[in-house]
């Protein structure tokens, strides 16, 4: 059967304020992307997404856009962009932009325009109520902490704000506010960009009533909100549907059956979905805030539950580990220390070889782990930062609170790439926005490329693979081990073909015992993967060392 060409894709996420800095201000631009091209030729990736390169003042680096047509000054000029589109697609690279339209930044002229008077006609693209009693309309909370209200003492009322004080929610009830994104949607389609990665999209229709939640912080009443799926059908049909592109959506605390919704191909919303949950396993009761161990069991169980949901119900997933919102998985679920390679592989294959598109996030490919930041100087994240204060106001200590976000904040994933082991990691001439992590001379791109034993191999490969074996895209997942304390195994069934592929997830050895279900003696086998030299061929019981993980071909 043949695919359509984004789910036999692997998509590499750039965050271009940490990624090259070609003019020496600090700041990572479009020309150091360009610089990189050939690098991520030699990796194999067929697609970049850019995180957020519009003008923006920058509170919550790019979310905050000012406005959507043109290219924030320290990332270079239209032209610049334009250039690297070229190049990229030169050499059969695709590239897709980041669509922020939950909100927009205080300083985009809309809200310049809302903010002014009641009767402005810009006064509805927002969320603005009257007070209750003196206090905010709702007690909903902002995702970066506070509420989500904020006052303007000119035209006394509240705007609504989920993300930062400084990020508006638009109005998307308003028919106009939905003619406006499309249009901006349409310019850079125009321009030859490949698809869209849509920020919290789940998120724009917001319950009408308002109401107070008095069991939560909100969300309920705005996550895959009431009209939601009516408002990406309607940008399906008026924009997504016009172009070769993809789409894929960040869905913030949603549910299978909604993305199933969203990317089920007869209801003409989304290609897939980014979700969550398997990202939560190290919020014990729900609580990011805290430092804790991860929850090995429930990761297989949520993972494996998104697997076979999006399946039965006929949608895809967006495959991932790590973005700019996530500290490094590496140092999250692997180990960042004595098996560093080996963890780092098999994470790579745990989740390359599921059901979806997998996405990597720059670094990831050589194994990039958390800073381990020990000062609250070195932080720059807006939420980090006023975690840093909410937390101090409930009583924690300096040092619990700098050991919570050295584990959770943001930033551990934000700091430059490491391309060498020169000053600055090489990303820089000068003093980088933020710090670069202390391991940059063992850990870094140019040692990965010269080293065919790398963690950069081992992705490069990965990325073979799904052009070679079909399966890897259209195989069905079944989970084979939820009751093993170590060991994350699951087989992909094709036509007459199977996967089989096993993860130690820990760092002593173990053994696993294949289930009785899958009929070895009736297939031959083929190790196509491993991150150790020498792994056995299959059998019924596989010895596994540290971190080891196989893939096995059975036909
Ligand atoms: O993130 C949305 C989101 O809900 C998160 O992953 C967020 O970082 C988390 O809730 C904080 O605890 C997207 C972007 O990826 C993120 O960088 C932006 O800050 C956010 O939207 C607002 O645009």
């Amino acid at each position: 059967m043949t695919q359509p060409w984004w789910k036999q894709s692997v998509v590499y996420q750039i965050y271009p304020k940490s990624f090259n800095d070609t003019t020496g201000n600090g700041t990572g631009d479009i020309q150091g992307i360009i610089e990189k091209l050939d690098y991520l030729k030699t990796l194999g990736v067929d697609v970049i997404w850019l995180t957020p390169i519009y003008s923006s003042p920058q509170k919550d680096n790019g979310y905050d856009i000012s406005d959507y047509f043109n290219i924030h000054e320290e990332y270079g000029t239209m032209q610049d962009f334009e250039r690297l589109l070229q190049e990229a697609h030169d050499r059969g690279i695709k590239i897709i932009m980041d669509i922020v339209v939950n909100h927009t930044s205080t300083e985009h002229e809309w809200f310049q325009q809302s903010k002014q008077s009641k009767d402005n006609p810009y006064r509805d693209y927002y969320f603005w109520k009257d007070p209750i009693e003196g206090e905010a309309p709702t007690n909903w909370e902002s995702k970066f902490g506070g509420n989500a209200w904020a006052y303007d003492a000119d035209t006394e009322q509240y705007y609504l704000h989920l993300f930062d004080v400084t990020q508006a929610d638009l109005n998307w009830e308003n028919e106009a506010v939905r003619k406006s994104v499309y249009d901006m949607m349409h310019f850079w389609l125009q321009k030859g960009v490949d698809g869209f990665r849509l920020d919290v999209i789940n998120l724009i229709s917001k319950d009408q009533a308002f109401p107070n939640d008095y069991e939560g912080d909100g969300r309920r009443f705005y996550t895959d909100g009431p009209r939601v799926h009516e408002f990406m059908h309607e940008m399906n049909q008026e924009v997504f549907s016009k172009y070769e592109m993809m789409t894929v959506g960040e869905m913030s605390s949603t549910t299978i059956d909604n993305c199933v919704k969203y990317t089920h191909p007869d209801r003409q919303e989304l290609d897939m979905t980014f979700s969550f949950h398997h990202l939560k396993v190290d919020y014990p009761n729900g609580e990011k805030w805290t430092v804790a161990n991860f929850d090995f069991k429930e990761l297989k169980k949520v993972l494996s539950d998104w697997q076979v949901g999006m399946q039965e119900g006929g949608g895809w997933n967006a495959l991932f580990w790590c973005n700019h919102d996530q500290p490094r998985v590496v140092s999250r679920f692997g180990n960042d220390t004595v098996y560093h390679n080996e963890s780092a592989k098999m994470l790579a294959t745990t989740i390359h070889m599921m059901r979806g598109t997998p996405y990597i996030y720059q670094g990831e490919e050589f194994g990039m782990t958390n800073p381990k930041f020990d000062t609250i100087e070195d932080y720059r994240d807006v939420e980090s930062l006023n975690m840093y204060e909410i937390l101090k106001e409930q009583g924690k200590t300096e040092t619990e609170i700098l050991a919570i976000l050295a584990q959770k904040s943001r930033d551990n994933s934000r700091t430059p790439m490491q391309w060498n082991d020169g000053e600055q990691a090489g990303f820089t001439a000068d003093t980088p926005w933020i710090p670069v992590a202390r391991n940059y001379k063992e850990i870094n791109a140019e040692a990965a490329v010269s080293d065919e034993n790398s963690v950069f191999y081992h992705y490069k490969k990965l990325i073979e693979l799904r052009k070679q074996y079909d399966i890897i895209t259209s195989g069905d997942y079944e989970l084979l081990s939820y009751e093993d304390d170590r060991v994350f195994a699951y087989a992909r069934h094709g036509e007459g073909e199977k996967l089989l592929v096993v993860n130690n997830f820990y760092g002593d050895e173990t053994t696993f015992n294949v289930p009785e279900s899958i009929d070895l003696e009736a297939f031959g086998s083929e190790l196509i993967l491993s991150n150790y030299d020498e792994s056995q061929n299959v059998s019924r019981t596989i010895k596994l060392r540290p971190y080891e993980s196989v893939v096995y071909h059975l036909t």
